[in-house]
């Protein structure tokens, strides 16, 4: 079954859903990646996603490689540029950033990447991106050069989600950025859920259980988690 068609099963079956983002750029040896294999697995997240905004050590492909080896579920790129883009994986969210006004992230990165992508045998998962300021500007803000939707706009929010789903777009990911000062809110998520047929994906900020159970509860499908993890393996214990 396709990665999508099963997000959209466990929606019928009112499954929540777990990811946990890595930052290859985090390691500085297999061995450190196989480690984390090892804290993934006791975690026994439904997705692994790696990527980050701007990755520049050699471990992007050996990362994939190992956690591909180790682990039994599907890992998705989640690419911060078209440089990101690896044929071990199972898949791709393929995103259009349509937070913001740069036709590079809209779509000038994926004409690069386009015919790499035909020839691969990764799903690709177009998925409409939207970034929602939640404190401290972030990576993903900074290099996208683009502007966040205001954290209260919960209608501007929706509105964005609702034209991409007009668009075409197949999921939609709320993120607060990695490391964000709190998480996307509770009414936001609802908001946006409720203005959508499409799954929807929230990040960014989310480090305690009740954090991700409010994001859950509020309508999100997938929960993604990354720095939480990265501070702390065993905060699912
Ligand atoms: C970032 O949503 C992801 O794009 C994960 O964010 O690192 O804050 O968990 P955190």
């Amino acid at each position: 079954m396709s990665i999508l068609a099963e997000i959209k099963e466990s929606i019928v079956e009112q499954k929540k859903l777990l990811g946990i983002l890595i930052d290859p750029d985090k390691y500085t040896s297999t061995q450190e990646i196989e480690s984390t294999a090892m804290a993934l697995k006791k975690v026994n997240p439904d997705y692994v996603f790696v990527g980050g905004s701007l990755i520049n050590n050699a471990l992007f492909e050996q990362t994939i490689s190992v956690l591909k080896e180790q682990l039994n579920i599907p890992v998705i790129i989640f690419p911060g540029n078209n440089q990101q883009v690896n044929t071990n994986a199972d898949g791709i969210l393929l995103i259009s950033l349509i937070s913001g006004r740069n036709p590079d992230f809209l779509i000038g990165q994926h004409v690069n990447a386009a015919f790499q992508l035909q020839k691969s045998q990764l799903e690709l998962l177009p998925t409409g991106y939207l970034l929602i300021n939640c404190g401290h500007p972030t990576s993903a803000q900074y290099m996208s050069n683009t502007t966040p939707i205001p954290y209260t706009k919960n209608n501007i929010a929706a509105a964005t989600a609702l034209a991409g789903e007009q668009l075409g777009l197949s999921l939609f990911y709320l993120d607060g950025g990695s490391g964000a000062d709190q998480p996307v809110s509770p009414e936001m998520i609802k908001t946006v859920k409720s203005t959508l047929s499409s799954p929807l994906i929230v990040g960014g900020g989310i480090s305690t259980k009740t954090q991700l159970e409010t994001a859950w509860n509020a309508g999100a499908d997938l929960v993604i988690i990354g720095t939480a993890f990265e501070n702390n393996p065993n905060l699912f214990e």
